[in-house]
């Protein structure tokens, strides 16, 4: 079995915290050629990551990666024994992908206040504003997504709020960190960062996201300075 993948994406990252769980040693390899080239669609026609390959057939998605890693690997089960509360999970994945993931696009190269057009600025705050409010409506019984064990939705939703807190919160005052203060998320967010798995997975996902906005920062540098 093999990952192709980078651990700065949070959508690798949701497979790796999904495999760090289960206690899975998933290798893991730079896409060839990098994300979208030529030479790595051939691999995988979306050109994207994660993408798992076992026994020579290729897994797309990072949710249906996750999925195929819960049947293949049973124990310890990421999703709820019960049907509800599987769906509560599978809903906080769901909801992530649909109502928080795509608002964060807008608002890149608008960091600096200068490059900003504050009606696209405020139109993303109130659609975060409403996807948060979304996944906490369809959390289970806390203080996890659902009940008091890490499953798939926890894995889905913490890379996005890590890298939230590192391109969106500090930068966008309009933004609100939904795990700030008191709260639904709020109370997930602590519990899940004190999960004696959960938590390193965070900060493991966290270090490799940080790094990597340190080289797109010096890349970005070097092409003002015309440096290719
Ligand atoms: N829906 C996909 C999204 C994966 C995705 O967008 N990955 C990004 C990296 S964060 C990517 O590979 N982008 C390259 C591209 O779009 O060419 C999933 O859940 O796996």
């Amino acid at each position: 079995m093999k990952l192709y993948g980078s651990l700065a994406s949070p959508y690798v990252a949701r497979v790796a915290m999904f495999a760090d769980l289960k206690g899975i040693d998933l290798p893991m390899e730079a896409a060839p050629g990098g994300l979208g080239s030529d030479e790595f669609r051939r691999i995988n026609p979306t050109g994207k990551i994660p993408y798992l390959v076992h026994d020579d057939v290729g897994i797309a998605e990072s949710e249906v990666i996750c999925e195929y890693l819960e049947q293949v690997y049973p124990d310890p089960p990421l999703l709820p024994s019960d049907p509800l509360g599987r769906a509560q999970s599978r809903m906080v994945s769901r909801m992530t992908d649909l109502y928080v993931a795509p608002h964060n696009s807008p608002l890149m190269g608008m960091k600096n206040p200068a490059h900003r057009d504050q009606a696209v600025v405020d139109r993303q705050a109130a659609a975060f504003a409403a996807g948060f409010s979304h996944v906490a409506h369809f959390m289970g019984p806390g203080p996890l997504a659902v009940g008091d064990r890490p499953t798939l939705g926890d894995c889905a939703l913490a890379p996005f709020i890590g890298m939230l807190k590192r391109t969106v919160f500090p930068h966008f005052a309009e933004v609100a960190d939904p795990t700030v203060g008191a709260g639904r998320l709020a109370e997930w967010w602590t519990a899940l960062c004190a999960h004696p798995l959960a938590g390193p997975s965070i900060e493991t996902y966290d270090v490799a996201l940080a790094e990597f906005l340190i080289w797109l920062q010096e890349r970005l540098a070097q092409r003002g300075r015309g440096g290719g």
